[in-house]
This record gives C-alpha cells, structure tokens and sequence, in this order.
C-alpha cells in the first residue's frame, strides 16, 4: 500500500477485511481514475472488433473516465470470486464454460458490493457504486492497476494463485483510500494462449476480435455463424475455456465449492431436450442473456 493517512488506512484496512469476510478470495484498491488503456479501448471498439455489443461504444466515454459513472470517485475496491471447479460431474456440462455451471454471478456479488457501500457510508460518508459487468466500467483495467492480479495477453486478469478463474467485482467510491501496488507482468514470451485459440480471435497480443470468439458467438451474437467459424468452434455451446488454462506462474487453480459455483442440474437437462425456455434458469445460472434462440441454434450446431 502507498501513502494515505492514519484514518484512509485504517478505512482500507476494514473494508478489505469485510470483502474477504463476504467471501470474496481477493481484494485490491486502485485509484478511480482515467483506466492506463483507455485508448486501447477506444481503437479497439473503432476497429469494429466489438460486434454488436454496441453498448460498449455507446457509454465509451464513461468507460474511459470513472468520475462521469460516480462524480467524485476516488478509489476502485476491486475484488475477485473464484468459480474454478475442476472438472464438471456431469460430463454434458462440458461444453458450458465454468463462468457459467453456478449461480448468477450478478446475483452473488452485487449484493456483497452493496455490503462494501454500506460499510463505507457508516464510517467515512462516502458514495459508492458497485459494479460486476452491469455498467460502463473497464473492470480488468482498474483492477490490474489496483494490483488484483496482471492482465495477460489473452486480455484475461490473472492472478498467480487463481489463474483467470475468477469473476471481478469493482466498487467505486468517493472514500479516500489507499492503494495497492500493480503486481509485475508473467507472461513474458509465452503466447500458448495466442495460439490455442481455435478461431484464431486473436489479432495480436491484448487484441481479441470479438467477433471470432466462441465465447461472443454463443452469448453475445445474434444470427447466423459463418460455416468456416462453426466448424472450429470444438463443440463449445456457451462460453468457451480454452484461452483459459495458462500454466505460467499460476500454480494448480484451487477448487471453489461454495453454492454459488455449483453445477445446477437444468442447464444441461434443458441442452438435452433442445427447450430452453424458462426465464428459472436464468435466475439460477451465469445465463441471463443466454435466450432461447441462442441456446437452441448452440444445440443444433454439428
Ligand atoms: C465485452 C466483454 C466480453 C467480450 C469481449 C472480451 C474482450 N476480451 O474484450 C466477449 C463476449 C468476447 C467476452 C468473453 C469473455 N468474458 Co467477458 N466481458 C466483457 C466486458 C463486459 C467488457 C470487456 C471490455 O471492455 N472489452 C474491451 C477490451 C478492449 O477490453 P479488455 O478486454 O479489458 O482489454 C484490455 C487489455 O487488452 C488492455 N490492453 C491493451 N493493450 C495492452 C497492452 C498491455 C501490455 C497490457 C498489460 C494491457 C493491454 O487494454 C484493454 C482495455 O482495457 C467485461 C466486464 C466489464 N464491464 O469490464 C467482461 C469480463 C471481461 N468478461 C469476463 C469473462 C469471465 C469472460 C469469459 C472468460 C467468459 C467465457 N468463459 O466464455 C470470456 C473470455 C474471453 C477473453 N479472452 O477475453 C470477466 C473476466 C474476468 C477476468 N479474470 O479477467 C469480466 C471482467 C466480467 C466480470 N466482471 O467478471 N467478454
Ligand atoms: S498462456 Fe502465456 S501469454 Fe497467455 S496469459 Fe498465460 S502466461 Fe500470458
Ligand atoms: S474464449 Fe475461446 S474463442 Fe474466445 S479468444 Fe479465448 S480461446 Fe479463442
């Protein structure tokens, strides 16, 4: 931690202790300014690599400056929820990325983030805002630079004793608090990573076309998929995990088994019968904008 004074410290100090009370496995505080690659963003959703996630151009200029989400933020607790979970029991589960095999991640963090406001309401009168994909923030960067973990050139956050495995969950404040170092870059020459990827998504390092990820086609588009890309898409049918299994520096990834990251029974139930029409799935997955016709075209891919 740099600088600060006694009560800045003494505030660190507690809310970093409540998130790892809240069961979160990491904690890091970053400052609330301009991310350091902002303008990797930028050409990034220029160049069209974005597809049709159109939201992330349309609140670019949030994402690029965290005083316009909370004017007045100076701070980002940023903390991360591992969902590693080895192997699924379940062997239909399979082509279901693990982000995905548990609860609504949103649903299990949003609240804890609240918990974190709350906290620094009572002691310092502070705002707060908490963010865990649902807003226009640039949560692996404000991460890195709180030293939650370092980004690789697949553009995951890892950190050396969770791999990728983890969600993240960002908490802008007014409070004044005091920052963590950035942890130093391992990737160094390795690009397995890079070259594992099936689609080729990956343009270079720190560059991923959206638009030739598996974990995009699934999710995010809508349509039609090119016959080429089908064909490489290794039968994943929601997310994908590939250029998530890097080795370097990351020790054995530990195995989560709280509730919130245990494999439900429907979702692969559901794949099976070729019906996924209940909105109970999405309450109960990492899949809420995973609809019916996404999930049906997924299950009649070759
Ligand atoms: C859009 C989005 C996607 C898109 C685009 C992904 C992408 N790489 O851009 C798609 C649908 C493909 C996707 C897929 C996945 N996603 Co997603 N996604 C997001 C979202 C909503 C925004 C990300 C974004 O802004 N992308 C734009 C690009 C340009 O930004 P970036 O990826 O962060 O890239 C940065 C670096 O490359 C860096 N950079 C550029 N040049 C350089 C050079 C150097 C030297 C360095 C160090 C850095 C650097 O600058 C860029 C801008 O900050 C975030 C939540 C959020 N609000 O932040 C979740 C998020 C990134 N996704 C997440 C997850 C879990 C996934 C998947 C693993 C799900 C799955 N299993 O299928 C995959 C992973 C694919 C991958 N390799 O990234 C997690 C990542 C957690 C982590 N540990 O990193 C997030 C943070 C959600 C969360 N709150 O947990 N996702
Ligand atoms: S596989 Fe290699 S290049 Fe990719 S994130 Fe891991 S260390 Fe970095
Ligand atoms: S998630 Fe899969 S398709 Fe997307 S970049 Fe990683 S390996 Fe490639």
């Amino acid at each position: 931690m740099s600088g600060g004074s006694l009560g800045a410290l003494t505030l660190t100090g507690s809310v970093k202790a409540l998130a790892l009370e809240l069961g979160f496995d990491l904690v890091a505080v970053g400052p609330a300014t301009p991310p350091e690659h902002g303008a990797a963003l930028r050409r990034w959703v220029e160049a069209g690599h974005a597809g049709t996630m159109g939201y992330l151009e349309r609140r670019l200029e949030e994402r690029l400056e965290p005083e316009r989400v909370l004017p007045g933020a100076r701070a980002a607790v940023c903390v991360a929820l591992n969902y590693y979970q080895g192997e699924p029991g379940d062997p239909s589960w399979r082509p279901v990325a693990r982000y995905a095999w548990g609860r609504d991640y949103h649903d299990v963090i949003g609240p804890r983030l609240e918990r974190l406001a709350a906290h620094l309401t009572e002691a310092a009168g502070a705002r707060s805002r908490g963010y865990v994909d649902t807003g226009p923030v640039l949560e692996r960067d404000l991460a890195a630079r709180a030293g939650l973990g370092w980004i690789g050139k697949n553009t995951m956050l890892l950190h050396p004793a969770l791999g990728s495995w983890f969600f993240i969950g960002v908490l802008l404040t007014t409070a004044e608090l005091v920052s963590d170092a950035p942890l130093a870059d391992r990737c160094g020459s390795c690009r397995a990573c890079l070259d594992a990827c099936p689609t080729g998504a990956f343009l270079a390092p720190y560059v991923l076309d959206s638009r030739r990820c598996i974990s995009y086609l699934t999710i995010e588009h809508r349509g039609d998929i090119e016959p080429d890309l089908h064909r490489d898409m290794s039968g994943w049918q929601f997310g994908c995990d590939i250029c998530r299994t890097c080795a370097r520096g990351t020790g054995r990834p530990r195995r989560r088994a709280i509730p919130s990251s245990s494999p439900g029974r429907h979702i692969p139930e559901r794949r099976r019968s070729r019906a996924w029409t209940t909105p109970r799935s999405a309450r109960c997955s990492a899949t809420p904008r995973c609809f019916e016709p996404s999930l049906r075209r997924s299950a009649a891919m070759p």
